[in-house]
């Protein structure tokens, strides 16, 4: 009933919908209705009620994560068909993986707010609350571990795509970091649970930041959001596109071994390709020239002996020779 009620109300976004409507389609008394909207209100979402005229959705609260916002216009066969919103939480990814084996496939953990946003090895990320997405993927395919890693390449791709859908440029800083004006607006974070040859499950990362305009002192060189770059893009519509377009490139992967698009996409968007960068690996830091993404997804790097290497995702950072990139 509560979800009809949302369904109802975005059907009529911008407009009221009277109570006895509501009351006639949905079959409940005009209290019912009330209580209804009572529980709407406390789960954060912003309902106007006007006498004689009923209730309207305040557009911004359109914005929430929540599961009846997205799965309106999702246009998915699996991937986030279960969605788990939080107001607040430690960490997705860690949620995630407490329910991992329990939960379906393609299912999604999404949180307005993390108290403990993880980055890349015992990174902290900062996720306050309502400014971003931090969402993360449970994925369980029948791959072989040794092709977890390109699960990153996947979602770097396709947070690159959506944000491209609307009309949003920025370039993928291999193998996890999206950019906009040198600066990281997105990160992305992928964990595997694995035997020898099978994976139990892998969570996928990914936080955006989205409406952050003052970041704290000690990120604000070197992160950006959205809304900083000028582009005032709806978070609902953000991540519907980034499971759509992850879906798609996931399952080529997946099911086909297909990564053409993928690496096509990680190739034109690259932030690094063609230019002088830092790897810094073992607190290693050394010069080199990077090359290419080959087709497996691994960077390719000619160092200061012009011997050329392949690089692994994994526990490198990248950094550029004037900065972050
Ligand atoms: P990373 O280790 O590459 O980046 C972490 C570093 O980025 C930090 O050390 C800090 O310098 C900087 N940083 C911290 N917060 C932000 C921010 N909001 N924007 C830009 N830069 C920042 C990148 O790790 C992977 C991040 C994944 C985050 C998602 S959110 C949903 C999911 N749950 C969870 O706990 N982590 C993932």
């Amino acid at each position: 009933m509560r979800d009809k009620i949302i369904e109802t109300l975005l059907d009529n976004r911008g407009n009221f919908t009277s109570g006895e409507y509501l009351s006639k389609i949905l079959k409940i008394s005009s209290e019912a209705i009330e209580e209804y909207m009572k529980v709407l209100k406390s789960e954060g979402y912003n309902i106007e009620e006007v006498n004689r005229k009923g209730y309207k959705l305040v557009d911004n609260t359109t914005d929430l994560l929540t599961y009846d916002s997205i799965s309106y216009k999702l246009d998915t066969k699996y991937i986030g068909r279960n969605i788990i919103h939080f107001e607040t939480i430690d960490s997705t990814n860690d949620y995630a993986k407490k329910v991992a084996l329990q939960e379906k496939d393609g299912t999604v953990i999404i949180s307005e707010e993390q108290t403990k946003g993880k980055g890349r090895i015992g990174r902290q990320w900062v996720s306050k609350s309502r400014e971003g997405i931090w969402m993360s993927i449970i994925l369980k395919p029948n791959i072989i571990p040794q092709k977890a890693p390109f699960l990153t390449l996947i979602a770097g791709a396709s947070i690159a795509k959506a944000l491209n859908n609307l009309g949003v440029e920025t370039s993928i800083k291999w193998p996890n970091d999206i950019i906009i004006n040198n600066k990281k607006v997105s990160g992305i974070l992928t964990e595997l649970s694995a035997e020898i040859d099978k994976i139990n499950y892998i969570v996928l990362g990914m936080g955006i930041n989205v409406k952050t305009i003052e970041f704290s002192q000690e990120i604000s060189d070197i992160a950006t959001s959205l809304y900083k770059e000028g582009h005032k893009v709806s978070r609902v519509d953000i991540v519907i596109n980034i499971l759509e377009e992850f879906e798609r490139l996931y399952l080529q992967y997946i099911n086909h071994d297909l990564k053409n698009e993928i690496l096509d996409i990680c190739r034109k968007h690259s932030a690094i390709i063609g230019k002088d960068i830092y790897v810094i690996m073992n607190g290693e830091k050394d010069l080199v020239k990077c090359l290419d993404i080959n087709k497996d997804g691994n960077l390719v790097i000619k160092n200061n002996e012009n011997v050329i290497k392949e690089i692994m995702s994994g526990e490198v950072s990248i950094r550029g020779v004037e900065g972050y990139v």
